[in-house]
């Protein structure tokens, strides 16, 4: 099939652009593309019925973390639109951060009968109980933002994420620029367990040791993505390493803890260079006020292209297996006048 402009390798099985979703575009989703030779998946293949959403269809969103966070807040906001707009009932569930809890939260749903699921995982592994219940049904499943260690196709339809390994290139980047590509960083890592920490750490080490040998990462410590916990740790980072230069904080709640740590400490706004993943409206503020060197944005509003999605499948169509969304970065030269787009 046609490939969209996306210079993904082509191969037979390609998909064309139609999950390309004007509705995606127009709810400030960045345009979006297939994977690079991303397989595609069809109804034929991954079993189930053809459904027309408009008609009745229930979908039942799994939510991972607890709403304090304004990425999962403006992720469930995002779902909760698009259904509405779409005229689509949907039931939603919180794990409250607690994995166990978000497998049996997939269940319940199943349970109460949805016809479709999108999940935003908390954790890549331990998906089997909940997928054995997925199977039993034949339920279309599109997982969103963190990668489960499955089959696709198989274990699910789609899996539509951010590219975490470019966050963390791109926050490297950032990082260069703020400190000169000189002296000691500390990492703020995200919770252990799922891709997007490994992806960003990643992305973040290669970067510096391929374009400025002379950052050294000294510390790396997981701030659990809370802003408590992110405070807590950089805390005692500059008890331990008083010459620490810059601070890579793998999303901002933990990079605005570590805000309160250095204020707490009685630092100066760019005393330590800070920078962030995810592109939250507190988090910009902090660039444009000069604590926060840059933020990569990770988009959040997965709900118009998770429904197209499902739209185009249950309509007997091709969609592909891997979605990549494009994101967006703030500096200092941008912030003031791109805070509008910050969630
Ligand atoms: C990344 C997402 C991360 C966010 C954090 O897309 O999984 O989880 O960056 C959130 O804010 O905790």
């Amino acid at each position: 099939m046609a490939l969209a402009a996306s210079g993904c390798a082509k191969s037979e099985d390609d998909v064309s652009d139609s999950n390309k979703s004007s509705s995606a575009a127009e709810a400030g989703q960045k345009v979006v593309t297939p994977k690079p030779g991303s397989k595609s998946c069809t109804i034929e293949a991954y079993g189930g019925k053809k459904l027309d959403l408009k008609k009745g269809a229930t979908v039942g969103f799994s939510q991972s973390e607890k709403e304090a966070n304004p990425f999962r807040i403006a992720e469930t906001k995002s779902l909760k639109d698009e259904a509405s707009r779409r005229g689509v009932k949907l039931l939603t569930a919180n794990a409250q951060s607690q994995f166990s809890k978000q497998i049996s939260d997939v269940q319940d749903l199943l349970a109460k009968g949805v016809d479709l699921l999108v999940i935003a995982p908390l954790n890549s592994d331990g998906w089997d109980p909940a997928l054995k219940a997925v199977a039993a049904k034949k339920v279309p499943v599109i997982t969103i933002d963190r990668k489960i260690n499955a089959t696709a196709c198989k274990d699910y339809v789609s899996f539509i994420a951010s590219d975490f390994v470019e966050q963390g290139r791109r926050a490297a980047d950032q990082m260069i620029k703020a400190t000169g590509g000189k002296g000691e960083v500390a990492i703020l890592l995200g919770s252990a367990g799922n891709n997007v920490t490994t992806e960003r750490t990643k992305g973040f080490k290669e970067a510096i040791a391929k374009k400025a040998p002379g950052l050294k990462v000294v510390f790396q410590q997981t701030g659990d993505f809370t802003r408590e916990k992110g405070q807590q740790v950089t805390e005692q980072l500059i008890q331990s390493k008083p010459g620490i230069k810059g601070i890579y904080a793998e999303n901002d709640e933990m990079g605005l803890g570590a805000v309160a740590a250095l204020k707490g400490a009685g630092k100066k706004a760019g005393d330590i260079k800070i920078v962030t993943v995810d592109g939250t409206r507190s988090a910009v503020q902090g660039v444009v006020d000069g604590w926060i060197s840059g933020v990569i944005e990770s988009n959040p509003r997965f709900g118009p292209l998770a429904f197209q999605t499902l739209d185009t499948f249950t309509k007997g169509e091709k969609v592909p297996q891997d979605i990549i969304i494009q994101d967006s970065a703030y500096t200092p030269d941008n912030a003031q006048q791109d805070i509008g787009k910050a969630y």
